[in-house]
């Protein structure tokens, strides 16, 4: 459901670039009548049932907890950059992933709403894993690197218990974004951020990507099954 979002933006700007005119009326068309009531405009009565029509499909479409998440298969190119660990060591992000499984997800520290959510459910699949959360690389990279300082994050990680397995990791803005460009996370504001978890059985595999909000649970039956491939 997410991708379907992630289409609708990318082709709301091509409308942007290509007819500025009818980007309104495209987006208003795409999200209904709440765009409508944003934007101060007033649908007509006549488009207005199809409106929310419309809106209805959209809304149900919606992930939530319940509702689980959309798992994809992705190849992603790690950029070459140089993050910051929770110590304030530099680390070489390509060689840090180049090792164990990785579970990875973006966070940031400040968030009220759905890190707090994915960075509980991170420590529950350490729990879950007992000593095996040794041979797995738990990374939680900073999509705030500018609040999000090493002891910001070494705060956060004691919050949830996190253990030598998982890493937290801040930087450059500019690293920062090139990371999230790279797993197409990136949504220009950090307040738009959206639920996402990366699993990847070893290096030169391909990742399996999971938007929405992937409960302990099902995180361990994605990790298992992709160790077990
Ligand atoms: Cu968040």
């Amino acid at each position: 459901m997410f991708a379907i979002d992630t289409q609708r933006m990318s082709i709301d700007d091509t409308f942007a670039r290509q007819q500025p005119a009818r980007h309104a009326a495209a987006k208003l068309k795409a999200t209904g009548v709440f765009a409508a009531l944003f934007l101060g405009l007033t649908p007509l009565p006549v488009s207005a049932a199809a409106l929310d029509h419309q809106h209805d499909h959209h809304h149900h479409a919606m992930p939530s907890t319940q509702d689980g998440y959309v798992r994809t298969q992705a190849s992603y190119t790690i950029p070459d950059v140089k993050l910051l660990d929770a110590d304030g060591a530099g680390v070489s992000l390509r060689s840090e992933l180049d090792d164990k499984p990785v579970i990875l997800n973006f966070i940031f520290t400040s968030c009220g709403a759905i890190c707090p959510v994915m960075s509980a459910t991170f420590s529950q699949v350490q729990t879950a894993l007992g000593p095996e959360r040794d041979t797995v690389h738990m990374v939680s990279i900073s999509i705030d690197p500018e609040q999000d300082t090493p002891a910001a994050l070494k705060a956060y990680a004691g919050k949830y218990d996190a253990g030598p397995q998982w890493q937290l990791l801040t930087g450059s803005l500019d690293d920062s974004i090139a990371v999230q460009r790279a797993f197409d996370v990136y949504r220009g504001d950090k307040m738009n951020h959206q639920p996402a978890t990366f699993l990847r059985a070893g290096p030169g595999q391909s990742w399996v990507r999971l938007d929405g909000f992937a409960s302990a649970a099902d995180i361990l039956r994605e990790y298992r099954q992709l160790r077990a491939n």
